[in-house]
């Protein structure tokens, strides 16, 4: 089958090298149908009748006129609004999942830290675009790499994908303002029909109830903390599907660990809890609030007809 997108992690400064290295780790979203590959300003993508991916890597720039803008702030409003322009033009105006990476997250500079100033230029951008900011929104991550632009992949479609909710903490979009001066525009989760698949896509999830971060420095229990997000997240999802279409054995997981020194107490907890089989790669990154040391999301496709 052909290639729908894949996904890189450390995107190369010549974005027309598509090459992957014989040892690079890769996500490949297959399609059954032919598909169309195309360049808009600076998003890569491909696409089928039904779905896009699209990648978009821009290098922070300072605003051009004194706006306060930080370049982090103005570079993530830039870069959505040029996605929503895109999936506008072509007709696939339904984001399904958004992966969100930025250099140095936990960095302070104009009066802000990097994460906060990102989520108000995706935030200003939503609004621009007139997409809701609270409610309907994507499922995404957002992470911090080692440097390199500001890095966001996409995957949207004709349909409108469910928006799922975590019980156990309050919405990202609800966030209270000591959290940053915009909240955070993502829901916990996303299930989307795409072709004969129900896909579920679990936001990125961490060791956080109600809004508050739980278990500093104890990566163990914050992978625990994780876990039973993702499990309330899954029957939240089992609920709306009308029968037990998920459960934590049969994902696919991206582990985010802040400090590869833990991999091993988190594989740990991992096995303990999902069993000894489970699918996960794992990546060193930094997560959004520092005192995080763990960040988990995960994906899974069932066949379309079991959801009714
Ligand atoms: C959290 O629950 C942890 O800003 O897009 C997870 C998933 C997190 C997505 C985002 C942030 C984002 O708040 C951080």
């Amino acid at each position: 089958m052909p290639l729908i997108g894949e996904m890189k992690f450390a995107p190369p400064d010549h974005a027309d090298n598509w090459s992957v290295p014989a040892d690079a780790v890769c996500e490949a979203w297959l399609s059954g149908s032919a598909l169309e590959k195309g360049q808009s300003g600076d998003i890569r993508y491909r696409r089928d009748g039904n779905t896009l991916f699209g990648v978009i890597a821009l290098a922070e720039s300072d605003p051009l006129s004194a706006v306060a803008a930080s370049p982090l702030q103005h570079t993530t409003e830039r870069a959505y609004r040029q996605i929503f322009e895109l999936l506008e033009v072509l007709g696939y105006p339904f984001i399904f999942r958004l992966w969100n990476y930025m250099a140095d997250i936990n960095g302070h500079s104009h009066g802000l830290e990097r994460y906060r100033q990102f989520n108000l230029g995706r935030q200003d951008a939503f609004i621009a675009c007139r997409r809701d900011v609270v409610g309907n929104v994507p499922a995404a991550c957002a992470l911090g790499a080692t440097g390199g632009p500001l890095s966001i992949a996409f995957l949207a479609g004709k349909k409108p994908p469910l928006a799922i909710e975590n019980p156990r903490q309050v919405s990202a979009y609800d966030y209270p303002q000591s959290y940053g001066p915009r909240s955070p525009t993502f829901s916990r989760a996303s299930l989307v029909r795409m072709d004969s698949d129900a896909v579920l896509f679990i936001s990125g999830t961490a060791s956080i109830v109600g809004h508050c971060t739980m278990h500093p420095g104890d990566v163990q229990e914050q992978t625990r903390e994780t876990l039973r997000n993702i499990e309330a997240i899954l029957q939240a999802a089992n609920l709306q599907a009308g029968r037990p279409l998920f459960s934590l054995s049969n994902m696919s997981y991206r582990v985010y660990v802040r400090h590869s020194a833990d991999l091993a107490a988190i594989r740990e907890v991992m096995r303990m809890r999902i069993g000894a089989g489970f699918n996960a790669i794992f990546l060193q990154a930094d997560v959004c609030r520092q005192e995080l040391l763990i960040e988990i999301e995960a994906s899974a496709s069932v066949p379309a007809q079991s959801v009714p």
